[in-house]
């Protein structure tokens, strides 16, 4: 049997898994929220990560039943759990895309109980870009429930910056790729700055990724970043509060 086929029935039987990474508060390192991470727990090949099966889910169209499967598992675990952080959830552009995207947000969160406010769709840069007409009215729906929206690997992608004004956008995820060089290339520590003015400036959070060591942490908090993601203060974990930050 293909990939494919294996995928399509992993999805029914039950294959797939989450796991939680912690996003802090950088000054005290309080958990703030969770970003989801799906994995795939293979019979035969073990636990793979997500570069192995979300190309194949997104050419066969898999991905809109995957994405459907992580965004209730997510947010079912954050309603589970006391605590009042948020859980963010990855959203492919071919998921956003589809109407009624929004609406399927609105039933999950009911069936849950989560409060809106407890949800973060992290979507990438290309579909706030296209922000093709249909993409648009979920994006404004899914702001009027109070769901909030970031934007992942910000920097990476095309960035026109225009979406940012015009989106209800609450925040950008700096991709980890920058943080990687703070303190050995000047040119990293500078644009992450430039992220930092800019999005303190339209008044939106700044989540800085990758964050592995002491010294990026300190740099960080130097430069005025609040909230970070990254190995120093965990990685993804199966458990959705355990992570230990
Ligand atoms: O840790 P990791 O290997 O999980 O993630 C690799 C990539 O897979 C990241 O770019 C992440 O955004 C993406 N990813 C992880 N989980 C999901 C998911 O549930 N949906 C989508 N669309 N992307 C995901
Ligand atoms: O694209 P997205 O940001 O959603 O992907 C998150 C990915 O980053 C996951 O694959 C996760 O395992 C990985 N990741 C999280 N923290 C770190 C880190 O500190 N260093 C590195 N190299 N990868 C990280
Ligand atoms: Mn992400
Ligand atoms: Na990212």
């Amino acid at each position: 049997l293909d990939l494919e086929s294996q995928l399509r029935t992993a999805i029914s039987d039950g294959e797939l898994e989450l796991h939680f990474q912690p996003i802090v508060g950088l000054t005290g390192r309080r958990v703030i929220g969770r970003e989801a991470l799906v994995r795939w727990r293979h019979p035969q090949k073990g636990l793979m990560p997500p570069i192995t099966f979300l190309p194949i889910a997104e050419e066969s169209g898999l991905i809109v039943e995957l994405g459907a499967w992580v965004l209730r598992a997510a947010v079912r675990a954050a309603a589970a759990s006391l605590d009042p952080g948020y859980v963010a959830v990855n959203v492919s552009p071919n998921q956003m895309i589809r109407p009624g995207f929004s609406a399927q947000v609105e039933t999950v969160l009911a069936e849950s109980g989560l409060p809106a406010g407890q949800l973060v769709l992290e979507l990438t840069e290309s579909v706030m870009l296209s922000a093709a007409p249909a993409a648009r009215l979920e994006i404004d729906r899914l702001h009027r429930l109070g769901v909030r929206i970031v934007v992942d690997d910000f920097g990476t992608g095309f960035s026109a910056l225009s979406y940012l004004r015009d989106l209800p956008v609450s925040g950008i995820k700096v991709d980890r790729s920058f943080t990687a060089g703070l303190g050995d290339d000047p040119q990293c520590d500078r644009i992450v700055e430039a992220l930092i003015g800019l999005g303190h400036g339209l008044g939106i959070d700044v989540i800085v990724e990758g964050v592995e060591t002491e010294r990026q942490s300190d740099l960080l908090v130097g430069i005025g970043v609040q909230h970070a993601q990254g190995y120093l203060f965990g990685k993804p974990s199966p458990q959705y509060e355990l992570q230990n930050a």
